[in-house]
């Protein structure tokens, strides 16, 4: 070692530094979700308007690249959501159209989220979203005839007809109160059981 010029160790020195930093710089960190959860689950209420945001995602990169959200295996037709982008590295997730509890109750996405260096889908989130019920739907009667016929001095009480109706929300909002309207003059002579 003695042999040589301690300016040229220096440069030679230098030069690895360099290289190394040019490495280092080079080498891509895959991006992530923030929080890095593998599932997580979101409730939402159903016939909130096209264009809700319903979770702001967010990620981070070491090379701070921008980043890129997505949604992954959904077809055009099944798929209710989409990303917009809010920041290089934050996106809203939001609603195409009305989500419909009694259609689909709930829906998992492949979040997918990429850095313009990995390939796509790159890094994967799996996220449950629940529909939550409101109630947007009243009670229908099945189907019966409207005239009803009894025999004169019939006994009391006596069945006179049986209706039923369904209410296709989910819990209270779909409990049936069933009540009667008679003219003041028939109000003693039915009633509902
Ligand atoms: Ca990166
Ligand atoms: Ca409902
Ligand atoms: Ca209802």
């Amino acid at each position: 070692m003695g042999n040589y010029n301690p300016c040229i160790l220096s440069l030679l020195k230098c030069c690895l530094l360099v290289l190394s930093l040019l490495l280092i710089t080079k080498a891509n960190f895959i991006p992530d979700f923030v929080p890095n959860d593998r599932t997580s689950v979101l409730y939402v209420p159903e016939g909130q308007p096209n264009g809700t945001s319903i979770r702001r995602l967010q990620g981070v990169d070491s090379n701070y690249d921008t980043l890129t959200f997505g949604i992954k295996s959904f077809t055009e037709n099944e798929n209710p959501f989409f990303v917009e982008r809010v920041s290089k590295t934050e996106a809203d997730l939001r609603l195409k159209m009305e989500l419909d509890r009694e259609n689909v109750s709930e829906y998992w996405i492949d979040l997918t989220l990429v850095d313009g260096r990995v390939p796509y889908p790159g890094k994967i989130q799996f996220l449950l979203v629940i529909v939550q019920d409101l109630n947007d739907n009243s009670p229908i009667f099945e189907p019966f005839n409207d005239t009803f016929s009894i025999v004169e001095n019939s006994e009391v009480p006596t069945q006179v007809a049986k209706l039923k109706a369904k209410d296709v929300d989910e819990g209270p909002n779909g409990e049936v109160t069933y009540s009667l309207e008679l003219d003041e003059d028939d109000k003693d002579k039915f009633n509902l059981q």
